[in-house]
C-alpha cells in the first residue's frame, strides 16, 4: 500500500480491492478538481458543441463588417480540424454528417479563405449537392444565407414584428415559447422585417443540386392537417407583409427593440446564450445603432468572451456558459468525495453561488407574478432566466458547506426553494425555465424547424427537484408527491426515464431513483427495482454505461447503448448506490471500470457527447462531466449515500 493523498490515505490493508480502487482514483480525482477552482471560487468546463458556432461567429463578424485575419484563421483552423474524411460535419462526435452544420462550416471556410476546388472543399460541396443542398437546410442556415444575398428572404418563413403584441393569453404569443425560442424569435422579427443583403463577395452556386433552381417549390400539405394549415398561415403572412400598415409595422419593431434592449445582462449578453446574443446585436445594428454604441459594443465584448483560444493557435466559439451548474455539481461532488464542510475549497464555492442569486423578476414572472425572485442561472450573468435545474442543484450544493454565515445561506436557500416551488407545472412536475410552457403550436410554425421551441416539464429537472426538497425535509409536501407521482407515471416499461438535458435514460434513470428515494420510496419499491434490472441490463461488458445520442433518434435501437463513459458510468451508479445496490456487482464492476480508465492526472479523456441542448438537434460535451459525476459516484461508492439533515435547521 503506497497511495497516500490528501484527502484521506488508504486504509486497513483488508480492504476489498475495489474500495480501494475506488478510493485512491477518488483521491487522484479530487487533487485534479481543486486545482481547477478559479480563485474567485467558481468551476468552469469548456461547453463544446458543434462548428455551426464558430461559422456563425465568423458571419456575423463578415455581416458587421469587422473581420480580423487572427480570428479567421484561427476559427478557421478549428473548423477544419473538425471535419472528417467524407468532407463532412456533424454535431456531436462520431455522428453521422449534418447538412446544415456542414453547409455553414463550408461557408465559413469559403469566407476565412479556402478555395472551393481546394480537395476539402470540394468534397463537402459534393456531398452537400448529393443531400440535396441548400434548399433542404435548417431555417437558420438560410437565415444566415439570406443575410448575404445567397437565399431569398422570400422563400423563408414570415417571421412579423407584430408579434410582440400578441397578449400572454393568445396563442402564439411570445410567452408561448421556450425562453431560448423567444430570445431567439424577437430579434429575429426585426431582421426578418428589414429583410437585410449585404452582398458576399463570391457565389455559393456549388451549394446547390440545381443552381437555376435553388429553391424548389415544397409539396403543400392537406389544409385539413396541422401542417398544411400552418403552411397557409405562412402564405398569408407573406402577403401581409405587403400590405402591412406601416405605422403599426413600425411601431412594432420599436417595441420589439425595447423588449431587447430591456433584455441585455449586464456583462452585455442577452440570455447567456450566443442565438439571441447575435441576432440582437445584428437586430438592432439594422435599426441603426452604431458598432461603437454601448449596447453593441458591450454585446460583441460578450461575444468575444465566448470564445475559448486553443494552445494550438485555434479558436473555439461555445454556445453558451456553464459556471454556476458546473460549480454547484463540482461543490457536491467534493462534499461526497469526504471533503470538510468547512474546507476553504467549498466555503469559497458557497460564497460564489450566494453571490449569483438572481434577485429580481424576470421573463418568468408573467406567468407568476406574484411569486417572489430568488433562484439561479446556469451562466455568469442571465438574469432575466433564472433555472429550476440549476436552481435545485444549487441548493443541494449549498446544504453541503459549512459557511460562516450560515444565516445567509439560510435564507438564500428559504427563496431558492420558494421559488422552485412557484415555478411547479400544472402536471405537478417542472420544466426548465418556465411555468406550464406546452402549448402545440409553437411547433408547428414553419419557422421552428430546429431544436425544441417549448419547455415543458422533464423528468430530470422534476427529479432534481424533488430530491432537493426532500432533502429540505419536504418529502411529504402535497407538492413534492405530486412531483413523485409525475415521475412514477413517466417511467418506461422497461424501467428508465427519458433524458432530456442529458443523454439519455442513463441521465434521467440517474436523476430519477436518487430523487424518489430521497423522496421515501424504499429501495423495493418495483419502480426502483425495474430501474436497477434495466441499468443491470445496459451496463457495457467492460463495466462501465454509455449511451450514444442516437437513443434520441432511435430509441429502440439505442437506448442505454453506446461505449461506456465516464459521465454515464457515473449516472449509472449514482442510481445503483441510492438503490442499496452498493455491494452488488453491477457497482462494484462500474466502480472498477471508473478506476482503470482515469488518466495519469487524475482526471478521464470523454469525446462523447453526454449533455442534451435539444434531442438529435444539439447535443453538448460538457468537459467537466467527465469529472464531478465520477467524483460524486466515487464518494458515494467510499462514504455511503450525503446526509443532507446534517445541516439543515429542524
Ligand atoms: C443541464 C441543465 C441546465 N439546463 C440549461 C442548459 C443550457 C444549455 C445551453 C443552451 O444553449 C442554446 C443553444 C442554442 N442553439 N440554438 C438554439 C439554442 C438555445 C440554447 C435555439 C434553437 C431554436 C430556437 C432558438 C434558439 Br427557435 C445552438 C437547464
Amino acid at each position: 500500500m503506497t497511495a497516500t493523498t490528501t484527502v484521506e490515505p488508504s486504509e486497513t490493508p483488508s480492504e476489498p480491492a475495489a474500495l480501494r480502487a475506488a478510493r485512491d482514483a477518488m483521491a487522484r480525482a479530487v487533487d485534479h478538481l481543486l486545482a481547477r477552482q478559479d480563485p474567485a471560487g467558481w468551476w468552469k468546463g469548456d461547453l463544446e458543441t458543434n462548428v455551426t458556432m464558430d461559422a456563425e461567429d465568423l458571419m456575423l463578424r463578415q455581416f458587421l463588417g469587422i473581420r480580423d485575419r487572427e480570428t479567421f484563421d484561427a476559427a478557421a483552423r478549428h473548423i477544419r480540424s473538425q471535419q472528417r474524411p467524407d468532407g463532412t460535419w456533424a454535431t456531436f462526435h462520431g455522428g453521422p454528417p449534418e447538412l446544415s452544420a456542414t453547409i455553414e462550416a463550408y461557408v465559413a471556410l469559403r469566407l476565412a479563405g479556402d478555395e472551393p476546388e481546394a480537395p476539402h472543399m470540394a468534397a463537402c460541396s459534393a456531398w452537400v449537392r448529393g443531400r440535396g443542398g441548400i434548399a433542404r437546410s435548417r431555417v437558420f442556415t438560410r437565415v444566415w444565407l439570406a443575410l448575404f444575398g445567397w437565399w431569398k428572404w422570400e422563400d423563408l418563413p414570415e417571421l412579423p414584428p407584430e408579434l410582440i403584441y400578441l397578449p400572454p393569453w393568445v396563442p402564439l404569443n411570445i410567452y408561448d415559447f421556450g425562453c431560448w425560442a423567444r430570445q431567439t424569435i424577437v430579434p429575429l422579427t426585426i431582421v426578418s422585417a428589414k429583410r437585410p443583403v449585404r452582398p458576399a463577395p463570391f457565389g455559393l452556386d456549388e451549394l446547390h443540386t440545381d443552381p437555376r433552381r435553388p429553391a424548389p417549390p415544397r409539396p403543400c400539405a392537406p389544409v385539413t392537417t396541422w401542417e398544411g394549415a400552418f403552411q397557409r398561415l405562412d402564405r398569408l403572412l407573406h402577403a401581409y407583409r405587403a400590405v402591412a400598415f406601416r405605422p403599426l409595422r413600425r411601431a412594432a419593431i420599436k417595441t420589439a427593440a425595447r423588449w431587447i434592449i430591456e433584455r441585455q445582462e449586464n456583462d452585455g449578453c442577452w440570455g447567456g446564450i450566443q442565438p439571441p446574443a447575435v441576432y440582437s446585436v445584428i437586430a438592432l445594428h439594422l435599426l441603426g445603432y452604431d458598432l461603437r454604441h454601448p449596447v453593441l459594443r458591450a454585446g460583441l465584448e460578450s461575444l468575444d468572451r465566448f470564445a475559448v483560444w486553443r494552445p494550438d493557435g485555434s479558436r473555439m466559439v461555445e454556445a453558451c456558459q456553464s459556471p454556476v451548474w458546473d460549480t454547484c455539481l463540482a461543490t457536491i461532488a467534493l462534499a461526497d468525495a469526504g471533503l470538510a464542510p468547512d474546507h476553504p475549497a467549498l466555503v469559497k464555492a458557497a460564497d460564489w453561488m450566494l453571490g449569483e442569486e438572481i434577485t429580481r423578476p424576470g421573463d418568468w414572472a408573467v406567468r407568476r407574478p406574484h411569486l417572489p425572485p430568488g433562484g439561479w442561472a446556469f451562466e455568469f450573468h442571465n438574469d432575466t432566466y433564472p433555472d429550476i435545474d440549476d436552481t435545485a442543484e444549487v441548493v443541494l450544493a449549498l446544504r453541503r458547506v459549512d459557511h460562516p454565515d450560515p444565516e445567509r445561506v439560510e435564507q438564500a436557500i428559504r427563496r431558492g426553494v420558494r421559488w422552485n416551488l412557484g415555478m411547479q407545472s400544472r402536471s405537478g412536475a417542472w420544466g426548465a425555465f418556465d411555468v406550464d410552457n406546452t402549448s402545440p403550436f409553437p411547433n408547428r410554425l414553419p419557422f421552428c424547424d430546429f431544436g425544441e421551441v417549448i419547455d415543458p416539464p422533464s423528468a430530470d429537472v422534476t427529479a432534481h427537484v424533488v430530491e432537493m426538497l426532500a432533502w429540505e425535509g419536504r418529502a411529504r409536501d402535497p407538492r413534492t408527491r405530486r412531483g413523485v407521482a409525475w415521475l412514477l407515471a413517466e417511467q418506461e416499461p422497461d424501467g428508465s426515464w427519458f433524458g432530456r438535458w442529458g443523454t439519455n435514460y442513463v441521465y434521467g434513470t440517474g436523476s430519477a431513483v436518487p430523487a424518489l428515494v430521497a423522496a421515501g420510496l424504499p429501495a423495493s419499491h418495483p419502480a426502483i427495482r425495474r430501474a436497477v434490472r434495466w441499468l443491470e441490463r445496459v451496463q457495457n461488458d467492460d463495466g462501465g454505461w454509455g449511451e450514444d445520442q442516437r437513443s434520441y433518434d432511435d430509441p429502440a435501437g439505442w437506448r442505454g447503448r453506446g461505449a461506456s463513459t465516464a459521465s454515464q458510468t457515473a449516472w449509472a451508479l449514482l442510481a445503483l448506490l441510492s438503490a442499496g445496490e452498493r455491494d452488488g456487482e453491477a457497482a462494484e464492476r462500474g466502480v472498477s471500470w471508473l478506476a482503470q480508465t482515469q488518466t495519469v492526472d487524475g482526471t478521464w479523456d470523454e469525446p462523447q457527447f453526454t449533455g442534451t441542448g435539444f434531442p438529435w438537434d444539439f447535443s453538448i460535451n460538457y468537459h467537466l462531466y467527465r469529472h464531478v459525476f465520477p467524483v460524486t459516484a466515487l464518494g458515494r461508492y467510499v462514504h455511503g449515500e450525503p446526509d443532507l439533515t446534517r445541516s439543515r435547521r429542524p
